[in-house]
């Protein structure tokens, strides 16, 4: 799954006005979008994630600002670093990420591909490990 996740660019139109993103479901992102959220206000030194999701497919963007991302497998890590709004890291299921390095401002969007269920979440990193590991 690890192998999977990766930063996808998405489309930007510049002109004198500025620049214009877009992204589509089931085009930019391979899955069909059912819901955006956003992180914001984070204050200096956050850790936000600590799980991973048995089903959900996510597409995280830094819509402002900047912020680290490591990813997990149960044995393999992988640490990713998103600045631009024009870049998406795509996590597919069964990866645990953590998020920190926030900077001041920083905006974080989601786009996932489901409704929020708390039962799709692996909260427990040993659970997790045993689970990714069958
Ligand atoms: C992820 C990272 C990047 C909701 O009620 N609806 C929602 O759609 C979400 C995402 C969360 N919540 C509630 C659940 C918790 O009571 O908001 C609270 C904080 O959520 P959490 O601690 O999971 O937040 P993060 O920033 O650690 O993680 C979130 C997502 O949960 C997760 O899927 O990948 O952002």
């Amino acid at each position: 799954a690890l192998d999977d996740c990766r930063i996808i660019e998405l489309p930007q139109v510049h002109d004198q006005r500025g620049n214009l993103t877009f992204v589509e479901g089931g085009r930019h992102v391979p899955f069909d979008i059912r819901r955006a959220y956003y992180l914001y206000d984070v204050p200096a030194g956050s850790h936000r994630g600590g799980h991973a999701h048995r089903e959900l497919s996510q597409l995280i963007i830094a819509m402002s600002g900047s912020f680290d991302i490591l990813l997990d497998d149960g044995c393999e890590k992988r640490k990713f670093h998103l600045a631009r709004p024009h870049y998406g890291l795509l996590i597919t299921p069964m990866v645990w990420r953590e998020m920190d390095n926030f900077s001041g401002g920083s905006v974080c969007m989601v786009l996932a591909s489901a409704h929020y269920d708390e039962s799709d979440y692996f909260r427990d990193y040993q659970q997790f490990c045993a689970a990714a590991s069958r």
